[in-house]
């Protein structure tokens, strides 16, 4: 299949997702093609299935916003054209599935049918998505597209609760390529960081409000009176000053490391005791499967998909939103040198069950099926 994938360039989320996805599809034989506004980070390589289109906005003074969904839906319609695409694969609602519709009307009337597949990724549906300055938009492009897919059940439920949505979501879970995300030797870093044998917590993320990072300096003070433990904070966005100065203000910050967006994630996390993700609102948690390929135990909320994920008692534990005082003590037990072992060997068992082997199928069977339906009903249903 010739393939479009259109999504943010993003360190984490629905970039990485939309990112990997395409590689895998590519090293399966589709050419795919990657439309978006800069080089995705883990797009860095060479390979003679994959193409990747910038989208130029052009600037003029009377923009104090630059229409960048108007340049998107261009550029679509020029890959679709000049590529012969067979669908375009839009991740992240807003603005990828109406620039989407935009450009698939425009190909229409230039006799081109192009199905329209939208994957839901998370705060397009429970954040920004539902904001009435987007909601008729993201309503009416859920609606329009060829094919719905959500990350977990979860999402697809907040879909259907939130938006007036009358039309089929498949649910196709978030995957893991367990061949770059395993557990590495990593030794002389863990020495470093944690020279007398601390326990080392990590949390990775954009920095942003909805992942309560305050939550895990709380915690990680309380631990910290129990157990020697050293803190590593992956990513930057707009929560870290606030942060650095918490950490101060609770005396933790010799224990706390700062360490900036980072794409060697799977280094870090090899010398990982713990993962935390006390996030108030999440999708799926990619980030803490990430952790679990590395064989790292999860703390966690229970907000969302994570407990699509993260199974209590076994690959970590759930605490209510908030709650750090219990995300200290469900750390503590994990981190009982008779407990750790148990819990490493099943995060991995479980990340497993994630592999990209098993769910890209899901997604190449979904694209077949998208396929013939619009073939079969002559794409009326987004007209
Ligand atoms: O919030 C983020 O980290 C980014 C955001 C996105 O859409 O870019 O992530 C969402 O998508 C990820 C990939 O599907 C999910 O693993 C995250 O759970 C989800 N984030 C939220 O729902 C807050």
């Amino acid at each position: 299949m010739n393939i479009g994938i259109v999504c943010y360039p993003t360190f984490g989320g629905s970039g990485v997702v939309a990112t990997e996805l395409g590689k895998a599809l590519a090293k399966n034989g589709h050419r795919v093609h990657f439309i978006t506004y800069s080089q995705p980070p883990r797009l860095d390589f060479f390979n003679e299935n994959v193409f990747y289109h910038e989208v130029f906005i052009p600037s003029y003074p009377l923009f104090q916003h630059p229409p960048y969904e108007l340049a998107l839906s261009s550029k679509m319609v020029e890959v679709v054209k000049n590529h012969n695409l067979d669908l375009l694969h839009v991740h992240y609602a807003i603005p990828h599935a109406s620039a989407a519709y935009m450009a698939k009307q425009i190909l229409k009337t230039q006799g081109i049918h192009i199905p329209i597949i939208t994957t839901l990724h998370g705060t397009d549906i429970t954040l920004v998505g539902k904001d009435p300055s987007f909601e008729p938009v993201v309503t009416f492009s859920i609606n329009a597209s060829d094919g719905v897919t959500t990350v977990s059940e979860s999402l697809k439920q907040d879909t259907y609760d939130q938006f007036p949505i009358e039309r089929d979501i498949e649910v196709i879970p978030n995957f893991i390529d367990l061949e770059r995300f395993r557990k590495q030797k990593k030794d002389h870093f863990k020495t470093a960081i944690a020279p007398n044998g601390e326990k080392i917590l990590v949390h990775t993320s954009n920095f942003r409000k909805v992942k309560r990072i305050e939550d895990i300096l709380q915690m990680f003070a309380i631990l910290r009176q129990q157990i020697c433990v050293k803190l590593l904070l992956i990513g930057d966005g707009p929560e870290r000053v606030g942060l650095e100065k918490l950490s101060r203000e609770l005396g933790i910050s010799a224990d706390v490391r700062f360490l900036g967006k980072l794409d060697a994630i799977e280094e870090v996390l090899s010398i990982a005791d713990v993962f935390v993700m006390p996030s108030e609102k999440e999708s799926f948690g990619l980030a803490a499967l990430e952790a679990m390929a590395c064989e790292v135990p999860v703390i966690s909320s229970d907000a969302g998909g994570i407990p699509e994920v993260n199974i209590p008692g076994k690959t970590g534990f759930l605490s209510a939103i908030g709650d750090y005082e219990d995300m200290a003590e469900k750390a503590a037990i994990i981190l009982q040198d008779d407990q750790l072992p148990i819990f490493r060997a099943n995060a991995l068992a479980r990340a497993k069950e994630f592999d990209i082997t098993i769910i890209l199928p899901r997604y190449e069977f979904f694209y077949e099926k998208i396929l013939k339906q619009t073939r079969v009903s002559g794409y009326e249903v987004a007209e």
